[in-house]
C-alpha cells in the first residue's frame, strides 16, 4: 500500500529516533494518521478503513518497546468501529477528530502531570533523572516557575546521550544542572546527598512495573540502597492493557554500532534500549489523573480500558 509521503516520514522519524520519547511518539502518530486520513483518495468507506488500518500498522512497526504508540493508534482507528459510516467524508471527520483529541490529551496530561508532580518538589532537593522525559521536565520547570529552588543531576544516557536534551531544556529554564557519566550514579547519589530520583516511563505493566531506558533499573537498586524515593512520572496512555493477559513487553534491541562503531573481531556487542524497573522498587507513579502507587496500576488499567458490554 502506498502511504503520504509525510506519514512515511514520521514514521522513518520515529524508527532513526528523530522523534523520541514515548509521549512525543505517540503524538507523532496521532498526527500521521490525521494527515493519512486528509490525504486519502478513494472510493470507499472500506478502502478507507483499510488503509487506515495499514497505516496503523506501519506506524505501530517502527519501535517495539512504548505502549503509547499502540495506545495512541488504537485510540485513534477505534471510531472506525464505533459505527457505520455511510461516507467517507463522516470517517475521515471521525478520525482526524480522534487524532486531535488524543494530542490535546497529550497536552493536557503533561501540563497536569507538571502540577501534580510540582507539589512533591522542595526548595534544597537534589534531584537525580535519566534519559530525557517531558513528563519529568514538566514537573522540574513547573516546580522552578513556582519559585522552588533546587538543583539536577541528569545523567548522560549512554549510548544515545539523551542527557544531554534534558541538560540542555533545563540550563535552558535557569535550572542549575550537572551532566554526570551512567557509571557514576551511585557515587552522586551519597556524595551529594541527592533526595528524589524521577524518571518517565516508555510502557507500566499491570503488575506496576515501569519499563523506561536502560540503567533504569539499576538507578532505582541504587535508590533504594540510600532510601532515596524513587518516583515515576508518566501519562496514562502508557499504561500497558496487553500486559493485563500476561503478555510480556518486548524490549528493542538497537544497532551494535550506537556501541561501538567500529567492529573489533572477535568482540559481541548487545545493545538493548529499555529495561524493567520492579514496583518494589518504586515509590509513587505522578499520572495526570493523580499519584498512584505501582501496585495499583491494574485498577488504572481497568478504570481506562474497560468497557461495559452496552458500550462495546
Ligand atoms: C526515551 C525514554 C524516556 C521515556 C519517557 O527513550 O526512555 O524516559 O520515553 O519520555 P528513547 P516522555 O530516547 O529511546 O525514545 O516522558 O518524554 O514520554
Amino acid at each position: 500500500m502506498e502511504f503520504p509521503e509525510e506519514v512515511t516520514s514520521i514514521a522513518e522519524d520515529i524508527k532513526t529516533m528523530k522523534i523520541r520519547g514515548a509521549g512525543r511518539i505517540a503524538k507523532a502518530a496521532a498526527r500521521a494518521l490525521m494527515i493519512a486520513a486528509e490525504r486519502f483518495q478513494g472510493g470507499s468507506v472500506d478502502e478507507f478503513v483499510n488503509y487506515m488500518r495499514a497505516t496503523g500498522e506501519l506506524l505501530i512497526s517502527t519501535r517495539p518497546t512504548a505502549v503509547s504508540l499502540p495506545n495512541a493508534v488504537n485510540y485513534v482507528l477505534r471510531v472506525l468501529e464505533e459505527r457505520r459510516y455511510t461516507s467517507v467524508e463522516e470517517v475521515r471527520k471521525a478520525v482526524i477528530e480522534a487524532a486531535r483529541s488524543f494530542i490535546e490529551y497529550s497536552e493536557q496530561a503533561l501540563k497536569k502531570i507538571g502540577e501534580i508532580g510540582a507539589r512533591l518538589i522542595k526548595t534544597g532537593d537534589r534531584i537525580l533523572t535519566h534519559c530525557n522525559s517531558k513528563a519529568v521536565e514538566s514537573i522540574l520547570i513547573t516546580a522552578w516557575r513556582q519559585g522552588k529552588r533546587f538543583e539536577v543531576y541528569a545523567t548522560e544516557t549512554r549510548p544515545r546521550y539523551q542527557g544531554h536534551i534534558t541538560s540542555m531544556d533545563l540550563a535552558m529554564e535557569g535550572i542549575p544542572v550537572t551532566l554526570i557519566p551512567d557509571a557514576a550514579v551511585l557515587q552522586v547519589m551519597e556524595s551529594k546527598r541527592i533526595t528524589k530520583v524521577i524518571v518517565g516511563a516508555d510502557t507500566v505493566t499491570a503488575n506496576g512495573a515501569v519499563i523506561n531506558k536502560i540503567g533504569t533499573s539499576q538507578i532505582a537498586l541504587a535508590a533504594r540502597l540510600f532510601r532515596i524515593p524513587f518516583i515515576v512520572a508518566t501519562e496514562t496512555y502508557k499504561f500497558s492493557p496487553y500486559t493485563v493477559v500476561g503478555q510480556p513487553v518486548e524490549i528493542e534491541e538497537r544497532p551494535a554500532e550506537e556501541v561501538l562503531p567500529a567492529h573489533i573481531p572477535g568482540v559481541k556487542v548487545r545493545n538493548p534500549a529499555f529495561d524493567a524497573t520492579p514496583p518494589d522498587y518504586i515509590d509513587m507513579i505522578v499520572t495526570e489523573r493523580g499519584i498512584i502507587p505501582p501496585k495499583s496500576a491494574a485498577l488504572m488499567l481497568w478504570e481506562l480500558f474497560h468497557r461495559k458490554p452496552s458500550e462495546s
